[in-house]
């Protein structure tokens, strides 16, 4: 898993993505792998210039299921909080 803060969006600039990767025993593959941005489904928010969407990024199993969900932080564009998700993506809207 790797964020991706200054990826470009089409015409968007920097709106950030965060890339899934799965993993081997013989190490990581492309097969499968997922892009995830502020645009994808069930996803808060939308893709916006600077978002920096993917600054940082974390796994951990937020709703005990034995799977692990994906949190995504990026730097504020507006001081209002939200709630972080049980599962999937978890980030705060804009
Ligand atoms: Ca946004
Ligand atoms: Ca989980």
């Amino acid at each position: 898993m790797t964020g991706l803060p200054g990826e470009d969006l089409g015409t968007v600039s920097d709106a950030g993505a965060v890339v899934v990767l799965r993993g081997t025993a013989a190490g990581l593959t492309g097969t499968g792998a997922q892009a995830v941005t502020q645009n994808t489904p069930d996803v808060p928010g939308s893709a916006e210039e600077l978002d920096a969407f993917g600054q940082a990024v974390h796994l951990a199993d937020a709703n005990q299921d034995g799977l692990a969900d994906l949190a995504v932080a990026r730097r504020a564009r507006t001081a209002t909080p939200g709630p972080c998700g049980t599962s999937g993506p978890a980030r705060r809207p804009s």
